[in-house]
């Protein structure tokens, strides 16, 4: 009787796993097998793990966030110092392919380009007789944040769940079956880690013990401890030098913690074994039920904060793999919302506080060397990564950037005294684990000497996010020393007396004209970048009721900046001549920052440079890199044309391989640059965002850029700067239904909308008149562009609207519906 009962429940518990499962599932009818990117990735911040879902031999790839080879080191070149006038003198004399020679002699690093990213090892769990199998199933549901595998042997139903425990950083698998007795398996592990060794230990825990490798001269010192531990429910659990043998369990649960020496990037005098026995200590004293309750809370948290709605299809009931092959042809708008979810688990599970930000691949990596060291490319791919932190509701999850940025300030100071002889900080296009701050790769990349300004804008957004005057003041020695470089940085430009970065580049773009050399002075991207940078301190001065004199320099220098330039072909110019090639579609289009994630340009305030840009898009195209497709999502909802960054989702969710050479999805809808990069994924959960609600140009817009498929839906919890929050917003045939937005802080709230509002109560909204009162919503006032007499300008067409001034009082919210007519 008591096995009818149990089987009874475990039917039931499976009838409703089958049934319950939510939209917001990835899932598929096949295991992983070898194929990295159809396995399913949990994470929590600290501890990563990729799922095979295999049904005889099941495979989980560990990554924890400070296993990285080498140690703390600096890779400034000295040299750079001595050779910078003949450089400048080189580029200002149009000898570009010169002055490149010499950097890369003088300039790019001699030491370290990089360290990698590296993995711990597997979990192999070995389940002898499970061969031959049937009503397979794997999944994935974020919105629990749990990975799931489910098939049939010989009538019994296996189960295996796996979560990575926030609260107790362990990653835990749960594995069930539908009769008592029935799991039986040997777990073993493995690892790619030359300098380790795999064991066991007095606790009967499999043990792999190691210190990573060294690379480009710099000594492996990160030491990593991984401990596996078992438990069951009947059964026994017996072992060998090098496995777990576990025989006729009920249940089982297995703990796996790990940990390093890491302290901080300056710091490895930590006890990592001490540190994972703690883990596994806290972890495994709890049942799995214990820890997943836990996890709901701490995941969900954040996770629910944002829903979207975008209607439904029957093209959703399809396992995830299907759709992503039917999308462009299917009308599956569920596929949109579980990609833009996605983006958000993605982030909640490879970014948490006091933990390293989300590399190039979040934090799930199975290679020893992966493609491009898996580090941070700060000319776009780390900062993509948190475009949607702000806005999605996930500000606390851009602390373990927002702390690189801090820790790249201290070590950039050294970068800007010993290389340029500038005083406060810089950063080149790369930095890792260590923050190192030098020039890595070619020159014709790695002098790129943007990083500082671009990445504390990043704090520069979280302040203005929120508000938090005491954030300002802790975070504006950075944003001071990111435009002090710039003071000592800046020259003259012999011919027109304008200031300029020199040497300068475009990231990674090399004009034809320039005999292939991407080296210049006065790049757009480089002027944009020195504009915000100023421009921050120049308000956050002022905010602050400091540093006066030190502003209004700040002010007489930006206003020496080069204006932006409409070129022959009615592109915006990204170098200083206009030498642009209306057929060159390089993934990188740097000059484009000013209209996204900056806000210099736009079709409200600056069509004709809002015109060029689009001429810019045009010409250079839609089909890239995946990363390269998510900027452009955000970009063409800047531009206002839904239909054109829909477009560019459609390409976003399409196989990789599928899209004439470009990038897209794999099956675990990791973004392929090719190869797996996650910024993609992050990139196009932002540019979502964007198409819905912005807060740019001194107000937050509704609805700027709906694409004709999604006339109907609604969306909650999207934040926007100055402390306001879009708790609802609902539309319908394209119109605002219903909008409900939270103050925190009070101020005025500028609103732009496709159709007029009133308050809900009835009440009359004011129109919007002269300048935003509200600090947070000061728009950046950038000089009349110069513009080629061959530029065809094509003024945007902007469409009705009607915008509104409310004065809000902190902690109220406002609720808005349509004007009757
Ligand atoms: C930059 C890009 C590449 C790649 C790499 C990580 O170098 O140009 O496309 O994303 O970063």
């Amino acid at each position: 009787m008591k096995n009818v009962m149990f089987s009874f429940f475990v039917f039931l518990s499976l009838q409703s796993f089958a049934q319950e499962s939510s939209p917001l599932t990835l899932w598929y009818k096949q295991p992983a097998a070898e194929v990295w990117t159809d396995a399913l990735p949990i994470g929590n911040g600290r501890l990563g793990a990729m799922i095979y879902g295999n049904v005889e031999n099941e495979l989980i790839r560990l990554n924890e966030h400070t296993v990285w080879s080498g140690g703390p080191n600096r890779n400034d070149n000295p040299d750079a110092l001595a050779a910078l006038p003949e450089i400048r003198r080189l580029i200002f004399e149009g000898k570009q392919k010169e002055a490149e020679q010499l950097a890369a002699k003088t300039i790019q690093s001699k030491k370290s380009h990089g360290q990698k990213f590296q993995p711990v090892g597997d979990l192999k769990i070995a389940f002898e007789g499970h061969d031959e199998f049937s009503q397979y199933r794997r999944e994935l549901d974020i919105e629990r944040a749990i990975s799931k595998v489910s098939y049939v042997v010989d009538g019994v139903t296996y189960t295996r769940e796996s979560i990575a425990s926030f609260a107790d950083n362990v990653i835990a698998v749960h594995l069930t079956a539908s009769k008592p007795g029935k799991i039986s398996f040997t777990a073993s592990m493995a690892t790619p880690q030359p300098n380790s060794t795999i064991g066991l230990n007095s606790e009967n825990e499999l043990t792999i013990s190691g210190t990573t490798t060294d690379h480009e001269g710099v000594q492996g010192e990160v030491k990593f401890k991984s401990l596996t531990k078992i438990k069951t429910l009947g059964g026994r659990i017996s072992s060998t030098d090098s496995t777990l043998i576990v025989s006729d369990a009920d249940e089982v649960t297995i703990y796996i913690a790990i940990a390093t020496n890491f302290n901080n990037y300056k710091d490895l005098a930590g006890d990592e074994n001490a540190r994972a026995e703690a883990f596994m200590a806290k972890g495994s004293s709890k049942t799995y039920d214990d820890l997943l309750k836990t996890n709901l809370v701490d995941y969900q948290k954040y996770f629910n904060r944002v829903s979207l709605d975008l209607g439904k299809s029957e093209a959703s009931n399809l396992p995830t793999d299907e759709r992503l092959k039917n999308f462009r042809s299917a009308n599956d708008p569920q596929l949109v919302t579980l990609y833009y979810q996605y983006g958000r688990y993605l982030l909640i599970s490879s970014s948490q506080p006091g933990g390293q930000p989300a590399n190039l691949q979040g934090i799930w990596n199975q290679q020893m060397s992966p493609p491009w060291d898996s580090k941070y490319t700060i000319n776009i791919n780390a900062q993509m990564n948190y475009w949607p932190a702000e806005k999605t509701n996930l500000q606390e999850l851009h602390e373990p950037f927002l702390k690189m940025v801090s820790e790249m300030a201290e070590a950039g100071e050294e970068t800007a005294r010993v290389m340029y002889g500038a005083r406060g900080w810089m950063a080149h296009h790369n930095t890792d684990i260590w923050r190192i701050t030098g020039p890595v790769d070619a020159i014709f990349w790695g002098i790129w000497s943007g990083g500082g300004a671009w990445t504390s804008q990043h704090m520069w957004d979280h302040f203005q996010y929120s508000g938090d005057m005491d954030y300002l003041k802790s975070i504006y020695p950075v944003l001071k020393g990111a435009a002090m470089f710039y003071v000592d940085f800046l020259v003259e430009h012999p011919d027109n007396k304008w200031l300029v970065v020199n040497p300068g580049t475009s990231p990674e773009n090399a004009p034809a004209a320039h005999d292939g050399s991407s080296l210049d002075a006065g790049t757009t991207m480089d002027n944009q970048l020195v504009f915000d940078a100023f421009s921050a301190v120049i308000q956050a001065a002022e905010m602050l009721g400091k540093d006066q004199s030190f502003a209004d320099s700040l002010r007489a220098m930006r206003d020496r900046l080069p204006p932006m330039q409409i070129g022959k072909h009615g592109q915006l110019q990204e170098w200083l001549d206009d030498i642009d090639d209306p057929n060159d579609h390089h993934r990188h289009i740097s000059h484009l920052y000013g209209l996204f994630p900056s806000n210099q340009i736009s079709p409200l305030r600056t069509p004709e440079l809002s015109s060029a840009a689009k001429n810019t898009l045009i010409q250079r195209g839609d089909v890239s890199t995946g990363w390269s497709m998510g900027w452009k999502v955000n970009w063409w909802a800047r531009m206002l044309d839904g239909n054109h960054a829909y477009k560019l989702i459609q390409n976003q969710l399409s196989p990789v391989g599928s899209n004439q050479g470009g990038g897209g999805s794999y099956n675990n809808l990791f973004d392929a640059h090719p190869p797996f990069q996650i910024d993609g994924n992050f990139g196009c959960t932002s540019g979502i965002t964007e198409m819905l609600v912005q807060s740019a140009n001194g107000e937050i817009h509704l609805l700027p850029a709906l694409p004709d498929v999604w006339q109907e839906g609604s969306i909650t919890g999207i934040r926007a700067k100055g402390g306001f929050e879009v708790v609802e917003l609902t539309w319908k045939d394209g119109k605002i239904e219903k909008a409900v937005i939270k103050s925190t802080i009070g101020g005025n709230l500028r609103l732009r909308v496709p159709n007029a509002l009133t308050l809900e109560n009835g009440s009359v909204l004011l129109k919007a008149s002269g300048e935003n009162t509200n600090p947070f919503y000061q728009v950046p006032v950038t000089a009349e562009p110069i513009v080629s007499p061959q530029a065809t300008i094509d003024l945007p067409d902007l469409g009705e609207t009607s915008v509104y001034d409310l004065k809000t009082e902190a902690g109220e919210t406002y609720e808005f519906m349509p004007k009757s007519l």
